[in-house]
């Protein structure tokens, strides 16, 4: 019965453009940052759609929203889920995929007139992305109990507004507790972001786990001064150790080799003027797979230069693997239908990860062409994207059905 199962191709793709439609940016791609007016209105389309489908949503202190299938038990529920917030130039498929997967599983359950063993649910959490409050994650770690609901509300984001207030705004500060949740185990369906899967011809990635990360914020303090009297002796330039750190992070992700990877994304000078040696600056290194070596970079560099530097560490994650009992699962049912598939890590951060500590979780990639992804190009074809929900709907049944 299960194999025979198929979704509904063409309703998983309307959905994308749909949802993909709300915060669309004008050169293609989608703006939805977390607890945004965007997100609002993502999250208000995503929660009619769970209630159009009948199910029984709830709504979290932190704005994790789930929609649960009744099952044949109230045992605790097989959970499909992921986020629906964006970058600020974010793709049409990061996380989006998943939740559409999600409700098009439970359409395709509803269309059968199946009702499972257990109960089946749809989450998306709040604030994966990260770009705007820090940490990423932020939902799925209240809901497991790794963050407090208070440490999280307090967060103040890149624009100086706290999660509390962003989240009041928009109306999705629920009723529902937190870190309390019974979850039987959890599936999060995802575009790979990476191009492995593309470069091997692959259709689908069995994921092991999630590789570790490591965010740190440094704040620069220099010595502002005239950039045409002052003479190299008596500097102390914040920007060039900035691009000494730059240059530190890319030597030690290439003298570690294999999966290192390191990131400097986020960088703000003041003055920010072209004849001002920089006052301070503020820069972000983001390192995976990897312990936070980015104070030593920092510290090296500012220590030769005369400048004082301090840290924030926005983020830190150690590597995760995921259930061996969901990986299995997962790649038996990649084999069932006759899916190209290899088993892998993911180099991204997922709320699967921090679901890991409380469930059996597990990960199935899709494709992204020539790995593109945080990026509005981002692509995925629909029919390895509608293969990657055939995959899930086979997990989720069977994972759900068992004695
Ligand atoms: O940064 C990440 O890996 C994820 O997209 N938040
Ligand atoms: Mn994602
Ligand atoms: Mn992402």
């Amino acid at each position: 019965m299960t194999s025979e199962l198929r979704i509904n191709g063409e309703r998983l793709m309307a959905s994308l453009y749909e949802l993909g439609a709300i915060g669309a940016l004008p050169q293609g791609g989608v703006c939805r940052l977390a607890l945004s007016d965007e997100d609002r209105e993502g999250r208000d389309w995503a929660v009619a759609r769970m209630q159009a489908l009948g199910l029984n949503v709830t709504v979290d202190a932190i704005g994790n929203t789930v929609g649960v299938y009744h099952g044949l038990t109230n045992m605790p529920p097989v959970m499909m889920g992921s986020h629906i917030d964006t970058l600020a130039t974010g793709g049409l498929y990061d996380g989006n995929y998943c939740v559409l997967s999600g409700l098009e599983v439970i359409a395709t359950l509803k269309d059968a007139g199946m009702r499972l063993r257990r109960p089946v649910a749809v989450a998306f959490f709040t604030n994966e992305e990260g770009s705007r409050f820090q940490p990423d994650m932020m939902g799925s770690l209240v809901f497991q109990g790794g963050l407090a609901l208070e440490t999280a509300l307090a967060t103040r984001g890149i624009d100086g507004v706290t999660v509390g207030d962003a989240l009041r705004q928009i109306g999705y500060d629920g009723p529902a507790s937190v870190g309390h949740n019974r979850v039987d185990s959890y599936f999060e369906l995802h575009i790979e972001q990476g191009p492995v899967l593309d470069e091997e011809g692959l259709a689908i990635g069995v994921v092991e786990g999630v590789q570790g990360i490591s965010w740190t914020e440094f704040h620069l303090q220099g010595v502002s001064n005239h950039a045409g009297t002052t003479p190299m002796r008596l500097r102390h330039d914040a920007g060039y150790v900035t691009a000494r750190i730059g240059v530190f992070a890319r030597q030690l992700a290439q003298e570690l080799g294999g999966d290192q990877v390191a990131t400097v994304g986020h960088l703000v000078f003041t003055p920010n003027l072209v004849n001002v040696i920089p006052d301070t600056v503020t820069l972000t290194v983001d390192l995976r797979n990897t312990d936070a070596e980015a104070l030593r970079l920092a510290e090296q560099a500012a220590y030769e230069e005369g400048i004082t530097v301090s840290r924030n560490m926005l983020a830190r994650f150690e590597p995760t693997p995921f259930a061996l009992e969901v990986v299995e699962l997962v790649a038996a049912q990649a084999r069932l239908r006759g899916l190209p598939s290899r088993r892998m890590p993911s180099g991204a951060g997922h709320d699967a990860q921090i679901m890991a500590a409380m469930c059996p979780a597990g990960m199935i990639f899709v494709p992204s062409v020539a790995g593109l992804s945080h990026n509005i190009n981002e692509f995925t074809a629909p029919q390895d994207l509608i293969a990657g929900v055939n995959v899930l709907l086979g997990a989720v049944v069977q994972r759900a059905d068992r004695a």
